[in-house]
């Protein structure tokens, strides 16, 4: 009896340990404008469908020098800085907040290394870019990051927590 029952607590706190682990997170995606310019917005955002990710929000908009400078303030003074601010600003691009468990590591790892001509093939810059700068896509590269960038694109109205009619075949029960 007592073997039966500390099978059932050892299961019970197993699944807590899953539960606890797992996240779901929200993460900013940009497809760039060499993205949109490219006319690749359809073919990218199917990709993250595709994996099983939410889109919880969506809008084009034209980035500014302020928001850029916001947004890349680690490369502000790096000698290509200009450059980048010129073709983040080349057309309008598109912003996404993207949804899933563990969504800003899985979406960082579609995404690819920075140089288009050094991702591995299968990811988005290894499928689509061959620069380090016209790159096609932006992900935020961690959770503390994705929450001050989903902010800095949107507002709080315009990401929705609607539930997936899938979920349960994208994740397990104690996944999500
Ligand atoms: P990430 O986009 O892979 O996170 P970051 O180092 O954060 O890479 O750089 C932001 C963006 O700045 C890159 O996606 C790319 O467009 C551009 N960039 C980064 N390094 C260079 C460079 O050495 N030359 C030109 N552009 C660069
Ligand atoms: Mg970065």
């Amino acid at each position: 009896m007592s073997n039966i029952l500390s099978k059932f607590a050892a299961e019970i706190l197993f699944k807590y340990h899953q539960r606890a682990k797992l996240s779901m997170e929200t993460t900013l995606v940009l497809l760039k404008p060499s993205c949109v310019q490219r006319q690749l917005i359809g073919e990218i955002t199917s990709r993250f469908e595709r994996r099983g990710l939410r889109i919880a929000g969506m809008k084009m908009m034209q980035l500014t020098d302020q928001i850029l400078r916001e947004h890349y303030a680690h490369l502000v003074e790096r000698p290509f800085f200009p450059a980048l601010a010129a073709s983040m600003k080349a057309s309008p691009v598109v912003a996404m907040a993207i949804c899933g468990v563990e969504a800003v590591q899985v979406v960082r790892a579609m995404t690819g290394f920075t140089n288009g001509r050094a991702a591995d093939p299968g990811t988005i810059r290894g499928d689509y870019a061959m620069s380090n700068q016209q790159n096609i896509v932006h992900a935020s590269d961690s959770v503390e990051n994705a929450a001050i960038e989903l902010a800095r694109f949107f507002k709080p109205e315009e990401i929705f927590d609607y539930k997936s009619a899938l979920q349960g075949f994208i994740y397990s029960i104690d996944e999500c």
